[in-house]
């Protein structure tokens, strides 16, 4: 009898302790773009624990999705790469009853996702921006001049250009999906291309000003934009501004601008999504319609600097983001905006290699 006991109390421990893990929600996302205090007011008000694990590239998500039994409940893959593992089954279906914040969604933005999601049946929108250039304002004055307008891709794509900017530093994304069409788009060629004579020449062309590039990396520009240790960053538009936000409050006297340049850009979304085999499902959609909660969404927006898909949360948005055309593109600005397109196998080969040519000269 007594053993028996003891086994049963091993078994309501053991049930306790499954019970304790059950509570907790597995969340990927990418760095620097969660509100600092999201995450506790999410734990406050639903009792459930997060760990919260970062990455800075959609090939590193997709490589971890395409594995499978990742252990992540949430997922924020870009709406490019959405599409193209929801066809490889990566991805559940929401169940939209458990997400009555998805009423606050802006209806325009989510028909927009639903180009890759059909009926948006696998994802929200969680924050979509622009692929563009960030810039030390008086560094590009001292080497171009003091009336120099940054407005083009050729302050990175043109060798001369570049050349002068090299001693101070210009960095890139390890983003061979955006960089590749930018430099395709900059040679008057469609970004959207999938001619692997295209792609040649756009590795050409940053083939022509590798030498004036620092780096390839896609989260470290943050920082060295903020420090002044760079002075030039093809990246993302809400992590540009978290840079200028960041000189600002150093008072280092670094003064950072983005651009969408004039040639056009990319404009993408990043959806949250639960993969197909994630342990807990019903806490990942108490997590989604907790994010699209019209405050719990600006708040987030209003640390990170990106434009969000969530219309009930504009009005609580600060009026300096929502009036900057870096964060909304101008309807002319957003005239020359590209959707990127999921890349089929052959193409994804050729952007590897290629990829790969471009930043070690093999
Ligand atoms: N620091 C957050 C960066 C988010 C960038 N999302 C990737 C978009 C890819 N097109």
């Amino acid at each position: 009898m007594k053993y028996r006991l003891t086994t049963a109390l091993i078994a309501l421990a053991a049930a306790g302790a499954v019970q304790a893990q059950d509570n907790v929600l597995h969340v990927y996302n990418w760095s620097d773009y969660i509100a600092e205090d999201t995450l506790e007011k999410f734990t406050a008000e639903t009792g459930i624990e997060v760990t919260y694990d970062v990455y800075d590239s959609n090939e590193v998500l997709e490589a971890k999705m395409l594995a499978g039994s990742s252990g992540y409940d949430v997922v924020v893959p870009t709406s490019d790469f959405l599409q193209r593992q929801i066809a490889a089954g990566v991805y559940a279906e929401l169940d939209y009853d458990q997400l009555p914040n998805a009423a606050n969604m802006d209806a325009d933005l989510m028909a927009g996702a639903a180009a890759y999601d059909a009926d948006n049946a696998h994802a929200v929108i969680y924050m979509w921006g622009t692929t563009g250039i960030g810039y030390n304002v008086n560094a590009i004055a001292e080497r171009l001049g003091e009336d120099y307008e940054v407005d083009s891709w050729s302050l990175v794509f043109d060798p001369e250009i570049s050349a002068k900017l090299a001693d101070c530093g210009i960095s890139m994304l390890d983003a061979p999906t955006e960089i590749l069409p930018a430099a395709m788009n900059y040679l008057g060629l469609n970004p959207n291309s999938t001619d692997k004579a295209d792609f040649e020449a756009g590795a050409a062309l940053l083939e022509s000003v590798r030498d004036n590039v620092r780096y390839f990396h896609s989260s470290q520009y943050i920082s060295d934009l903020a420090n002044g240790d760079t002075c030039v960053a093809v990246g993302w538009s809400g992590d540009v501004f978290q840079a200028l936000y960041r000189a600002e409050e150093a008072e280092n006297g670094v003064e950072i601008g983005y651009v969408i340049p004039k040639e056009g850009a990319l404009q993408w979304f990043d959806m949250l999504a639960i993969p197909a085999d994630a342990p807990n499902p019903d806490l990942a959609h108490t997590f989604i319609n907790f994010i699209m909660d019209a405050q719990i969404t600006a708040d987030i927006t209003n640390y990170v600097w990106y434009a969000n898909g969530n219309a009930a949360s504009m009005p609580l948005v600060d009026e300096e983001i929502t009036s900057d055309p870096g964060i909304f593109p101008t309807e002319a600005a957003k005239a020359g905006l590209w959707a990127s397109v999921p890349y089929d196998a052959r193409t994804d080969r050729t952007v590897t290699r290629l990829w790969t040519r471009v930043k070690t000269g093999q």
